[in-house]
């Protein structure tokens, strides 16, 4: 089956499975009007489907009615695929639609891969690669911002804002290549130090690009924030607390949690990912050693780390290996650790002289099990991942372009080094043809983006992750 594979028409139930009111089957291709002429009996005595109306009717399978359905007919090029769709409405569940849908196969339509009828959009022109992928983003959009930048790329912003980097670049490599065809004459059509300072503003604008990855990340993956500590000070507690549901079993037995429990958090629109993870303790025991390990995977992986202390408790020597193996963490990797001290509804016995007393880190006293000290901590995670994204949720940003996408940081990471080379050889004063050859892979790079220059590889790896139906 070739990914090119332009010329048949495809068909998907486009709902998700299970039970509900309706389940959606979508079709896309030149066959569809052929294929609904052989199912469906309008209710309208019409012969033809009138396009982008709701009609009415009967899906039969020789002469035995299957269900009473509703189907638009999108007529090409006014479709989401440019070509003729149609789409069936038929009563939710997941038995009569694979029916209808098995029906239509039947009928000379073949299953459509996962996200074909997007990449049919971008192939056929309707939309390009950053607003195609801006659709899967949108579907898996977890809070309200990763649905607004979604939604600005799906508009096409990224789009734009790449095709007017490209046009400079053309307009500035056909200068260079004018100069070449008139070597002889040893003209110059295009001024070097203006030719600079063009690309010098391109660099500024890839360079904005490029900062904004860090924020389009935390934004639509969320920030992995990870509760770390000895047995029993509390963490499954605090993790209800801030989830504000009972998740988490706790007990007063040390080694309650064995595995790693994540689930999704909203903190003031930021999305984090909190895991609660199994106490650090010497331990016999395989599967609390099995936590363990899993622990220390995640701490790996955080962003945030939430260091639990027993407030009641003298500091142990355990807490302090558990603050060496996160200090070690933080100092290789740049996360963020904030010490929270538990259970100050008890009598405060740990003392902190020189326990991350000198870092600058912040320290929060809390009582999980009274819910106090909740808004201080949230308040805590919130300004340390602020402190290197300031503007991240502004309003005000909210025209910027953010990038959301490792592949777009690639491809403007690459512009920005053609660039760089071309500026170079400028100052170095290097024939044209030199010049040009930097600015042409920039404008391949940039062309990544959007799809103007891309491989079927990569095609196929994009549009593999969508859905089947979309
Ligand atoms: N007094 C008091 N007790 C608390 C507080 N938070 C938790 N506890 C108690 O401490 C015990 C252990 O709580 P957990 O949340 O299970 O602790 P944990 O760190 O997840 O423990 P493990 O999963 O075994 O590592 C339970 O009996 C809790 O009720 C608190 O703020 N104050
Ligand atoms: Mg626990």
């Amino acid at each position: 089956l070739s990914f090119f594979d332009n010329d048949q028409t495809i068909a998907a139930i486009a709902t998700p499975l299970g039970i509900g009111g309706i389940a959606i089957i979508r079709m896309s291709g030149n066959e569809v009007t052929n294929i609904i002429k052989k199912i469906f009996i309008n209710n309208k005595d019409v012969k033809n489907l009138i396009p982008w109306t709701v009609n009415l009717g009967k899906i039969v399978e020789n002469s035995k009615i299957l269900d009473e359905v509703f189907v638009t007919f999108f007529k090409k090029p006014k479709s989401y695929t440019k070509e003729d769709m149609i789409e069936i409405s038929c009563h939710g569940g997941n038995f009569i639609a694979r029916k209808i849908l098995e029906l239509i196969l039947k009928n000379g339509a073949r299953l459509a891969i996962p996200g074909e009828f997007t990449k049919r959009a971008f192939l056929n022109g309707r939309i390009d690669l950053s607003q195609a992928e801006a659709v899967a983003e949108l579907i898996n959009a977890k809070t309200e911002k990763s649905l607004q930048i979604s939604l600005q790329h799906i508009e096409g912003f990224l789009n734009k804002k790449i095709s007017l980097l490209r046009e400079s670049l053309i307009n500035s490599i056909s200068l260079l290549e004018l100069e070449v065809d008139f070597a002889e004459e040893d003209l110059e059509f295009l001024e070097r130090n203006e030719l600079i300072g063009r690309l010098a503003n391109l660099l500024e604008d890839l360079e904005l690009l490029i900062s904004s990855y860090k924020k389009g990340k935390i934004i639509s993956e969320g920030v992995k924030l990870v509760i770390v500590g000895k047995q029993n000070v509390g963490k499954s507690t605090i993790y209800n607390a801030l989830l504000k549901e009972e998740r988490a079993i706790v007990t007063n037995i040390p080694g309650t949690t064995r595995d790693i429990l994540e689930n999704e958090l909203d903190i003031k629109g930021i999305f984090f990912r909190l895991v609660d993870t199994a106490g650090f303790g010497i331990t016999e025991d395989i599967v609390e050693q099995e936590g363990i390990n899993r622990t220390k995977k995640e701490i790996n992986a955080a962003d945030i780390i939430l260091h639990v202390l027993d407030g009641s408790e003298e500091f142990t020597r355990e807490d302090e290996e558990i603050k060496n193996i996160l200090e070690e963490v933080s100092k290789l990797k740049k996360v963020k650790l904030i010490a929270v001290i538990n259970k100050m509804d008890l009598k405060k016995k740990i003392r902190l002289d020189n326990f991350y007393q000198e870092d600058d880190l912040p320290i929060i006293e809390i009582s999980a099990m009274q819910v106090k000290g909740i808004d201080q901590l949230e308040n805590a995670i919130y300004c340390s991942i602020m402190a290197n994204n300031q503007d991240i949720i502004t309003l005000e940003d909210s025209n910027r372009i953010i990038i959301t996408k490792v592949r777009h940081l690639r491809s403007l990471e690459r512009a920005r080094i053609s660039i760089t080379n071309a500026i170079n050889a400028i100052i170095q004063k290097m024939p044209s043809e030199i010049i040009t050859i930097d600015l042409k892979e920039a404008l391949d790079n940039l062309g990544e983006i959007i799809g103007v220059t891309i491989s079927e590889e990569i095609l196929n790896n994009i549009f593999n992750k969508f859905c089947i139906g979309k």
